[in-house]
Order: C-alpha cells, then sequence, then structure tokens
C-alpha cells in the first residue's frame, strides 16, 4: 500500500514541484524584467534630464552670443539697451528657453524677478574702493574690512584690526596673503574674517530678488529677518573692473586711481558708500535719475542733482556710461528640465565686447522666481 501510494503520489509531487519551480522561475523572470524595466525608465529619465542639460547649455552659449551682439549694437554707447528692445524673458532657443537674470532699476517689488542685461560699474571696485568706502557696506565692519586692503595691496604691513600674511599662516592649511588685487570676487572666500552672511546675506542664490526662503527667518537657509525686504550681502555690490577702467586721478592723500561708479544704474547702498555723497545725496540721485530718465545719456547729469560735499564727491567718483556688462543667464531645456546659469562679465573697452569672466552659478539654484517655477512645473507634467 505504502508503495502504490507512493507510487502514485510521485508524479503528483514531481509534477507540483515543477510547477512551483515554474512560477518560482516566471516569477523571477517578471521581477527581473519589472527591475530592469524600472531602472531603464530612470535611466531614461536621467538621460532625458542629460539631453535637457545640454540644450540648456547650447541655449546659455547661444544667450551669450547674442548678449554680445547687443552690446556691439548699443544705441547709446556706455548705456544698457531700453529694456523693450530686446528679448530678454524666456527666450525660446529651439525646444531650451533662456533668460537674462537682471535688477531691476527701481527696485519696486522685492520678490518679483526682472530679466535683462546688467551694468557691472554701478558697483564699488573692490580693488580701489577706499577703506572708508568699504567699510560702508552692508555687514562690512572696520576689521574686515582692513582685511580686503591688506589682501590687495602689495606691503605686508598691518591695516589698524586687518590681517597679513602671518595671520593667514597660522592657518588650518596655511597660506600666503595675496598682496596684489582681487582677480575675482570669489577669493575674497579667502580673506581673514569674511564668511557666507557678509558675502551673500539674504540673497542665498543670488538673483537679487526676496524669495521665499529668504524671508522666512530661521524656517529654512539663509538667516534673514523676515521684513518683507532683501537685504544682500557684499557680493551684490562689488566688482572687479580692469585696471583700464580706473579713471579717477589720484588726489590729495589718495593712494591711487580708484574706479568712477557709473551714477545711471548704481543702486543706492552703493551711492551711500561714497564719502561725500552718503545717503542724503544717493538718496537724491536716486530721485533725480527718476524724475529725468531721458537726461541719463547727459554726460555728468549728476551734478544737477547734488549740492555742496556731494557735488564735490560726484566729480571725483562718479561718471556715466560703462564699459562693463553683465549677463547673467539661466536656462532651460526640453519639458522645463535641465536648469543651467551662468554669469558672463563683457568688456567693451576696446571697442568689441571680450567676455572678461564667466562663473557657473548652477549650484545657487533656482534663480527665476515663483511663477517661472509653476509654469515649468505645467511643462513637466504635459511634456
Ligand atoms: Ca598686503
Ligand atoms: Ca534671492
Ligand atoms: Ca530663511
Ligand atoms: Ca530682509
Amino acid at each position: 500500500m505504502k508503495l502504490t501510494t507512493a507510487a502514485a503520489s510521485a508524479p503528483r509531487s514531481q509534477s507540483g514541484s515543477a510547477l512551483i519551480i515554474t512560477l518560482w522561475v516566471a516569477f523571477g523572470l517578471v521581477s527581473l524584467a519589472l527591475y530592469f524595466g524600472h531602472s531603464m525608465s530612470l535611466e531614461l529619465k536621467a538621460s532625458e534630464n542629460r539631453i535637457a542639460g545640454l540644450a540648456a547649455d547650447q541655449a546659455i552659449e547661444g544667450a551669450a552670443r547674442y548678449a554680445a551682439y547687443l552690446l556691439t549694437n548699443l544705441e547709446t554707447p556706455g548705456l544698457l539697451p531700453s529694456a523693450q528692445f530686446y528679448s530678454r524673458d524666456a527666450v525660446s532657443v529651439g525646444e531650451a528657453t533662456f533668460w537674462f537674470v537682471g535688477r531691476d532699476p527701481d527696485q519696486d517689488s522685492p520678490s518679483l524677478p526682472y530679466f535683462g542685461l546688467d551694468d557691472e560699474s554701478g558697483r564699488l571696485d573692490v580693488n580701489t574702493a577706499t577703506l572708508a568706502m568699504l567699510e560702508a557696506l552692508p555687514r562690512m565692519t572696520p576689521s574686515l574690512a582692513a582685511a580686503i586692503i591688506d589682501w590687495r595691496d602689495s606691503d605686508s604691513e598691518v591695516t589698524s584690526g586687518g590681517a597679513e600674511e602671518e595671520t593667514y599662516m597660522r592657518r588650518n592649511p596655511a597660506h600666503r596673503a595675496k598682496n596684489a588685487h582681487f582677480e575675482t570676487l570669489d577669493e575674497l572666500r579667502l580673506v581673514f574674517g569674511m564668511d557666507a552672511e557678509v558675502l551673500f546675506g539674504e540673497d542665498a542664490n543670488q538673483n537679487g530678488i526676496l524669495d521665499p526662503n529668504e524671508n522666512d527667518g530661521d524656517g529654512s537657509p539663509p538667516k534673514d529677518n523676515q521684513d518683507g525686504r532683501l537685504d544682500p550681502g557684499i557680493l551684490e555690490y562689488l566688482t572687479v573692473a580692469p585696471a583700464a577702467t580706473t579713471t579717477r586721478a589720484p588726489g590729495p592723500g589718495a593712494a591711487g586711481s580708484i574706479s568712477r561708479v557709473n551714477a545711471s544704474t548704481a543702486s543706492e547702498v552703493v551711492l551711500s558708500c561714497l564719502p561725500g555723497i552718503e545717503k542724503v545725496g544717493a538718496s537724491a540721485l536716486i530721485a533725480y535719475r527718476r524724475g529725468h530718465v531721458d537726461q541719463l545719456s547727459t554726460p555728468g547729469w549728476f551734478t544737477n542733482a547734488l549740492t555742496g560735499d556731494g557735488l564735490r564727491a560726484a566729480n571725483d567718483y562718479l561718471t556715466n556710461g560703462s564699459t562693463r556688462f553683465r549677463a547673467d543667464i539661466a536656462a532651460l531645456g526640453q519639458h522645463g528640465r535641465g536648469y543651467r546659469r551662468q554669469r558672463f562679465v563683457f568688456d567693451l573697452s576696446s571697442g568689441t565686447p571680450r567676455i572678461a569672466a564667466r562663473q557657473d552659478l548652477t549650484p545657487l539654484g533656482w534663480a527665476l522666481g515663483r511663477e517661472a517655477r509653476q509654469k515649468v512645473q505645467v511643462a513637466q507634467r504635459n511634456p
């Protein structure tokens, strides 16, 4: 009986195990297929993002050539082209799109992005600004301003409160002081006492507008005072001017020539840093600028806006017109993917635009404001 039962049940149990094995193999194959399918779709998404990124890179190259073209054909040499005469917001290049991230000359709404080319000479030249000018910048301390002077001057005499080679050699890792002019603003990170709060202030993504995380206090980085206004760091107000544009003749007590500031484009903060002009002169200049837009191409218009000390200082420190312009270009590839951003500085002192600086700002994150982000999200959902 036992034998018969065993003999009779053997094929059934064998076929049963065979079925289970087959099922396991099939299940295994299905899982493998699902696994490969999933990783392939991930791979596909990644390569779509890569392709979109490449398209965005190409759009940036195109936008830089477009910027050079605009600067070669300025209506009035030295003045930014009027905003209505060129494309600057969500410009299509094939399936990609680019924007010129600019600065609103009127600074009316702190959280609305402004798109356009920008002027570099409306900023203080970090290589020629005096100690007093640097000290007047936001969040600046006298010792930090002194350390900037010591970093760029060729001697090793410590300016009161500043830092020379011996301070840097005590650092870990130790390094030398530059004792020469700044070549980029990035070098400011190496100056003794410098930190991200002084450099960036509330404008963590360097787009000149108040993004949600820049007005939520300690809710998310950066630190901000939640006052509904953008309080940027010193990077917003400084530039590295080529030596050729340092135009002020050295006056009594001045150590050398000082790059003039373009009164037509400088922010109130930058104008306030100029000794003699200060806060009162700066607000007079801004008010005059708003009321006399058609006169800003007249050489020396700013002398009409100032009196007394302000007027004397204007003759020393101000100019109108520029030979250095900024194209801060952000771009996206197809379906709103592959965000990229590069900042170019064009130098026009030789007549034709030359790229004097180029910096990848992609790591700073989204810089185009809330509305453009929503449009992109819609594009991503309906590719
Ligand atoms: Ca020095
Ligand atoms: Ca910002
Ligand atoms: Ca914050
Ligand atoms: Ca604020």
